[in-house]
């Protein structure tokens, strides 16, 4: 029978044998992971724990927050505050960070989330996920959001939970990408695929085609190419998917490749785009990277972007190499 890897042993043997994450981010990731088991039981329960609906509170984003919204990231804070590994916190549902109260010790690590990515889908049993994102503090006494504004390119861990079908965790700490599967029997996630790869070419894309008439140029030429199948310019037919949960969509690109789009357009022209930099598009695509593929905003690498506040919005176009370096080819030939 072959041997069962826990995400503890897995993470034991990175410090161990490959010296690349310090204890206390084993330590974080281990918290992490804990609280996704949490967040899962609770999604599982759906309307039998009475956590499905809104909760009547709007997010800084003027967003709509679902009860599960508030929930997970309860669950975050209150696993990751005392543990001594962090320093600060942001995420999604918070206006601005939240710094480990005193009463605990502070440790070098900044860690960002989206507690419940893709909240439109929770109360129809659609796949949902958490998203996050672990960078160090800058040297320096106290902590500020201004800590927190580094690019991506400085992750130091990334990763997400896909409360689905499986519970499962993709995680990366700079050396390839890793997925876990949840045992619930056994209470704990189980390596079930190491070093995954997104291919450099797919017949796949992902994108809201309700929008189609606010997209630009580039992004109507992609598309329409891609549309036009085996007779047009791409010569080869595409498939389109659009779960509506980032974390599902991007976990079937890692799974099996495919283009994710979520551009900027015409609807909130004054805005870069819909999804957020630091928790949603940053280890998004640190996660494709590691993968072999790619994460572009059309116009430079999602991981250059220098970001000038916390909840910094920006366009998304990321997966197979070849189909996003296409896009930024027709945004600089635009
Ligand atoms: P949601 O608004 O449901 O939280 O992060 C935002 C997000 O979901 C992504 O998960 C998803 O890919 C996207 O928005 C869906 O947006 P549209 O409803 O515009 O398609």
């Amino acid at each position: 029978m072959s041997k069962k890897i826990s995400l503890t042993r897995y993470l034991v043997e990175q410090q161990r044998i490959d010296g690349h994450i310090p204890a206390q981010l084993r330590l974080l990731l281990e918290v992490v992971a804990r609280a996704c088991k949490r967040i899962s039981l609770t999604v599982n329960k759906g309307a039998l724990g009475g956590v499905l609906g809104a909760a009547e509170t709007e997010n800084i984003q003027g967003e709509m927050q679902k009860k599960l919204d508030i929930i997970a990231n309860e669950v975050l804070i209150e696993a990751n505050e005392w543990g001594g590994h962090l320093a600060a916190m942001a995420s999604e549902e918070m206006d601005s960070i939240y710094i480990v109260p005193n009463r605990y010790p502070q440790g070098e690590y900044l860690l960002m989330f989206d507690p419940l990515d893709g909240s439109s889908n929770i109360d129809v049993n659609v796949s949902v996920g958490l998203i996050f994102s672990v960078m160090v503090k800058p040297e320096g006494a106290g902590v500020s959001e201004q800590d927190f504004l580094q690019p991506g390119n400085q992750q130091v861990a990334a990763g997400y939970c896909v409360f689905g079908p499986q519970t499962t965790l993709v995680l990366t700490v700079g050396d390839g990408v890793a997925m876990f599967t949840l045992d619930r029997e056994q209470g704990s996630f189980i390596l079930t695929a190491e070093n995954m790869r997104v291919p450099n070419d797919t017949q796949e894309f992902a994108i809201n085609m309700s929008n189609m008439r606010h997209w630009d140029a580039p992004v109507k030429r992609y598309i329409d190419e891609c549309l036009q199948g085996q007779e047009g310019p791409r010569g080869k037919d595409f498939n389109m998917r659009w779960v509506g949960s980032m974390v599902a969509d991007v976990h079937r690109i890692l799974t099996r490749g495919g283009v994710f789009l979520y551009p900027w357009d015409k609807r909130e022209s004054d805005k870069p785009g819909k999804l957020r930099l630091m928790y949603e598009a940053n280890p998004m695509g640190w996660l494709i990277e590691q993968a072999g593929g790619a994460a572009s905003t059309g116009k430079q690498s999602i991981l250059d972007v220098q970001p000038t506040k916390l909840h910094e919005r920006v366009s998304v176009f990321l997966g197979s190499k070849n189909e996003v370096e296409r896009i930024a080819r027709y945004y600089s030939e635009a």
